[in-house]
């Protein structure tokens, strides 16, 4: 994604997000290394990004926000590799490289995703922000992130397994398991820079975006003939109840709803309009 500022947090998660996993003592330290290969290069880094730009054009400084784009990363890498679980969606590849539980076996990999949703918070609580922030902080990424948030979505993603999904369910799910999460990166940047006026505007930039995002990661997967088996199971995706062209048409009505959002925002937000274009367009 060719611009300045993004290339710029990139560079600043990238740099520093090892830096952000515990050390642990020798008899045990394969669970940092579970952590740090789950962790590395390969991920988008789509809701680290965010948190950082909201907090930049909200006058905030990115440096002391930057432990919170790392906890959202963090609690993102932990449900990768739970979802890839063989009690989950049993998936032996991840980014092109052996998921966690292939690599590391099972109850490494389990344990790997507990320790980065463990340390997501104790980022938090280590920010250089006040007190305040860093409660609030915690109290938004775990409510996202919680029963009323992703882990809600992942139920009913399990639950419609096999029935099946109609497409209000589907829009549930994809709003729990997907935009909560994608919205507390936005509503942290908020945080992080002290505007918690606008957390509004972000909250409904952030959910139309994550629905786009879902729905575009279920075209590639539909393209790339990855996720053919769930169409087969009968799994419910915006591809398998609506089609193709429709379910593209459905994620480019978001991202319009999610440039809409945007105009209530106090401050430059042409970088969030060109990187939700560059999530809409993408093709990984
Ligand atoms: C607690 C046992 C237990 C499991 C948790 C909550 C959960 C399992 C899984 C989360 C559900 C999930 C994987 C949602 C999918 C969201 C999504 C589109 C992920 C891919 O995000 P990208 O494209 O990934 O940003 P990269 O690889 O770029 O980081």
């Amino acid at each position: 994604m060719n611009n300045a500022f993004l290339a710029s947090h990139i560079e600043l998660i990238e740099k520093n997000i090892m830096s952000f996993v515990p050390e642990a003592k020798e008899q045990y330290s394969v669970i940092s290394e579970a952590m740090k290969y789950s962790l590395e290069s390969g991920g988008k880094r789509v809701r680290p990004v965010l948190t950082l730009e909201f907090c930049r054009i909200l006058g905030g400084d990115t440096e002391k926000a930057l432990p919170l784009a790392i906890a959202v990363e963090f609690i993102h890498t932990y449900s990768l590799i739970h979802d890839d679980l063989p009690c989950m969606d049993n998936d032996d590849m991840r980014r092109g490289k052996p998921s966690s539980h292939i690599k590391f076996g099972e109850d490494k990999a389990l344990l790997a995703g507990d320790s980065l949703l463990t340390h997501a918070f104790s980022c938090i609580a280590s920010a250089e922000l006040s007190a305040q922030q860093r409660i609030d902080a915690v109290k938004e990424l775990s409510g996202y992130a919680g029963v009323n948030g992703m882990i809600g979505g992942q139920i009913v993603d399990l639950e419609g397994e096999n029935a099946g999904l109609d497409i209000d369910s589907l829009f549930l799910m994809d709003k729990l398991k997907t935009a909560a999460l994608i919205t507390s990166a936005c509503v942290l940047g908020c945080i992080g820079a002290d505007r918690y006026d606008m957390i509004p505007y972000a909250k409904e930039f952030a959910l139309n975006l994550g629905l786009a995002f879902q729905i575009i990661d279920d075209i590639l997967d539909f393209l790339e003939g990855e996720d053919n088996s769930d169409i087969i199971s009968g799994k419910s995706t915006y591809v398998s109840l609506l089609g193709l062209e429709k379910a593209k048409a459905v994620a480019s009505e978001y991202t319009d709803k999610a440039h809409s959002a945007l105009a209530e925002i106090d401050g430059d937000t042409s970088v969030l309009k060109y990187f939700a274009d560059a999530l809409l367009n993408r093709n990984k």
